[in-house]
């Protein structure tokens, strides 16, 4: 099951979802292998963000891990192939006897191709349980959730092509695509404010999406620096502006929309001040950003963490939505509600079925025809209730989870209340954990399977504007390591040893074939078809070209009407009180990635940020008497971390902002894993925070070496 080549091979940038395309040229030894420039793929033309043109660097890192681990007595021990897929299966099948399917969790990984997610996710099922999730659900879960009952898919309502040349303003919330998803800002964004578009910025932090526009320095633009928490008061005082001013687009009201007047009533009393007022922002500010929507002829809206991770995360959108609808700004090119999805492959995971309510092609585990249409093709039975969220799974270890299955995701950093997280972690019975690094995650592990990286195998990946694109790979780095399918396939017929052949598969597109046949979004697409530009889903039948915008006519509703519905403010669940008097916020760098296993060990990316730090606003500083660089504590009720503190006005008085990308102090010790109800989405975006200064730094991140 290889893809390795000799020669140069055309693939896709490992890091975010924009799916730049990338070259790899393969050296004279496994790890010398190099980026190139692709000048005309058909994402970025060539162009690369500091992250796509470091990719290389970590795949011959010396971090690397390089054969199968088993945990002896607290330590690890070099094991054969044979021993580690023994001891899986020994302890898979001992967890079902003895308890049931549910007592295992299985994690896929948006780092990994289409094709293994698919196969992790049947591995799930045909183990006899739908607790299988991935990092989506600490990232776009609310507005998946909102979109997919609005308007009807999980998806961007429209492509970076068409914003580019269409859109004439771009309203920004809680997204900072300027660090990102770079190319899309730099190669489509900022090309339609060349070409006059105005950017309308609502964030507690200023940052390179501010810089990159000059949102700051110029009339056009506006920044709004709201507190982290308050984006629908926010919104409702731009519906409300709207609604007053009659800007909004009757005819599409009338025939592409229901629950208006819900909307109307719920914004009936509502006071525009006092919200203003609580959002932090001046009323005029917020009147003027409304009115440069609204009576703009296309206007797109771009939604990110800083909405999705709130415990109303599915409201925060739907009032984006709303705003959207009743002025008329869905299903035309420039136009609707845009997530820019974060990982390179986050919106393939999602698509191939590897969340615990859907199968593959979001069709949902409890529709009985579903379900049926997907076992008449898998040949087994799916077990018929949706299964446990990945953090439900965190909450549940010890008690009615026993074991857990990680292809490539790192939840002691990445999940909330971190602290808690490695607690739970050490009541399972078994951990097998499956990545090209040793992470946090995978100390805890009882066996670490060592991974190939994206540079050296082939298959497929679905970028943000669901463009479903093929990667390739060079030569193997480490004889011993393993393809994610390979050990997928082995594990899946060594576990179901009963002649079925589930797992039996010759290579990627083995598996794409059959993946094709339960996708119906993917049933026009192969390998050959894919070619170098890819497809964008939805792609039915062989030929569809996909859609790059969606909704033209009608939503994917029942009704097949847009979903209006009014939503109030509901702070997050903690808030500042008089021991945690300030607003912690944790947000990304441009130079860093995620939980970091990658970037920290990138001698490039790491040079800018070696370390983690907070941003605390100078009158804040003044307050607690903190000098610029001095070393803090920040103190949440659940954990502290020691920081440098940077003294900067880019973050709103009373708020202070760090990042979750640093073992060494991670923010994620502090956050709260409170729920959205839904979508079960953390609250990572809002916590209440304490600063001591005075106090020793932290050990400091190991160095990259350079
Ligand atoms: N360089 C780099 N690129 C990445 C990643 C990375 O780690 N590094 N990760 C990838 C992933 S997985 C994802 S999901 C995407 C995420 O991309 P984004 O959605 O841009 O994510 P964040 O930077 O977490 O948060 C966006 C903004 O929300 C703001 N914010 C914080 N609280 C609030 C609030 O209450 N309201 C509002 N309106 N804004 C708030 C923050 O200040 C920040 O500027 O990026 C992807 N791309
Ligand atoms: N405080 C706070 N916490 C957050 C967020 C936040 O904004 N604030 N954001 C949340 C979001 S949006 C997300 S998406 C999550 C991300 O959470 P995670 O998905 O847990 O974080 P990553 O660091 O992306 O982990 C990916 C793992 O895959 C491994 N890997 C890379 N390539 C391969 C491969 O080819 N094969 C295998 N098997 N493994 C591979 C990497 O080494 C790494 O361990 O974090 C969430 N946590
Ligand atoms: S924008 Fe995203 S996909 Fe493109 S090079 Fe940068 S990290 Fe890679
Ligand atoms: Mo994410």
């Amino acid at each position: 099951m290889s893809s390795e080549h000799d020669d140069p091979v055309k693939t896709i940038c490992p890091y975010c979802g924009v799916g730049c395309g990338i070259m790899v040229q393969p050296g004279e030894e496994p790890g010398d292998m190099r980026f190139m420039p692709w000048g005309d793929a058909p994402v970025n033309e060539g162009r690369i963000c500091i992250k796509g043109g470091a990719a290389t660097e970590v795949v011959d890192h010396e971090d690397r891990l390089t054969d199968p681990l088993i945990k002896e007595d607290g330590e690890f021990r070099e094991a054969s192939w044979e021993e580690a897929y023994s001891l899986i299966v020994d302890e898979l099948s001992r967890i079902r006897e003895v308890y049931d399917p549910d007592a295992m969790g299985f994690y896929g990984s948006s780092k990994t191709m289409n094709e293994e997610n698919y196969l992790l996710q049947k591995l799930a099922r045909r183990y006899g349980t739908n607790n299988v999730d991935n990092c989506t659900r600490m990232c776009h879960a609310s507005t998946v959730w909102a979109l997919r009952t609005s308007l009807g898919a999980g998806a961007m309502t429209n492509s970076m092509a068409d914003l580019r040349d269409e859109a004439d303003v771009f309203w920004i919330q809680g997204a900072n695509p300027g660090e990102q998803h770079p190319i899309a800002n730099s190669q489509y964004f900022r090309q339609a404010v060349l070409d006059g578009a105005t950017v309308i910025q609502v964030d507690p932090h200023a940052n390179k999406t501010t810089r990159s526009f000059k949102i700051d320095e110029t009339d056009r633009h506006m920044h709004l620096q709201l507190n982290p928490g308050t984006d629908i008061p926010l919104l409702n005082v731009v519906l409300k502006t709207v609604l007053e001013n009659d800007w909004i687009d009757e005819d599409f009201i009338a025939e592409r929309t229901e629950g208006f007047e819900h909307l109307v009533e719920t914004l009936e009393d509502f006071d525009k001040e006092a919200a203003a007022e609580e959002c932090g922002v001046p009323l005029a500010d917020i009147e003027r950003a409304a009115e440069a929507y609204a009576r703009a002829d296309n206007a797109a809206i771009f939604t990110g963490m800083g909405m999705s991770q709130h415990t109303c995360g599915v409201d925060n959108v739907q009032n984006e939505i709303n705003l959207a609808l009743i002025t008329g700004n869905v299903g035309r090119p420039g136009t609707g509600v845009n997530p820019l999805r974060g990982q390179n492959n986050v919106q393939g995971t999602c698509d191939v079925g590897a969340m615990p309510n859907v199968l593959p092609g979001y069709q949902l585990v409890d529709d009985d025809e579903a379900r049926q249409s997907v076992e008449e093709v898998w040949g087994f039975e799916i077990p018929d209730e949706p299964g446990l969220t990945n953090v439900e799974i965190s909450h549940a270890s010890g008690d009615t989870v026993h074991g857990l299955y990680i292809m490539g995701e790192n939840p002691i950093m990445s999940e909330p209340d971190a602290n808690v997280v490695a607690e739970r972690m050490q009541e399972l019975e078994f951990i097998a954990v499956q990545d090209i690094f040793m992470t946090e995650t995978a100390e805890y592990a009882d066996v670490v399977l060592p991974a190939t990286t994206w540079a050296e195998r082939g298959g497929t990946v679905t970028n943000t504007d669901r463009r479903v694109q093929r990667m390739r790979g060079v030569q193997k780095v480490h004889e011993n390591t393993k393809h994610d399918l390979e050990i997928l396939c082995e594990i899946g017929n060594r576990l179901f040893d009963d002649g079925s052949e589930h797992f039996t598969f010759e290579d990627p597109e083995a598996v794409f074939e059959e993946l094709r046949q339960v996708c119906p979004s993917y049933h026009g697409m192969t390998y050959d078809a894919l070619g170098e530009e890819g497809i964008h889903w939805p792609c039915y039948e062989p030929g569809d070209e996909g859609d790059s915008y969606l909704y033209e006519d009608s939503f994917d509703t029942e009704s097949g009407l847009g979903q209006i519905e009014g939503v109030t403010h509901q702070p997050p669940k903690e808030v500042p009180d008089e021991e945690y008097p300030l607003i912690l916020t944790t947000a990304r760098l441009e130079e860093h990635y995620n939980t970091g296993t990658m970037s920290r060990r990138s001698p490039t990316l790491n040079r800018q940020y070696p370390e983690n730090f907070v941003d605390v606003h100078p009158a804040d500083a003044e307050r607690y008497g903190i000098e610029d660089g001095e070393y803090v504590t920040i103190r949440s009720r659940r954990g502290e971390i020691t920081v440098k503190a940077q003294v900067t006005e880019d973050i709103k008085e009373g708020v202070i902002w760090t990042t979750p990308h640093f073992a060494a102090a991670s923010a994620n010790v502090l956050t709260n894993d409170v729920l959205d109800e839904r979508a079960k989405i953390p609250e990572y975006k809002a916590a209440a925070a304490e600063i001591e200064v005075g106090v020793e730094p932290a050990d400091s991140e190991a160095p990259a070496d350079d």
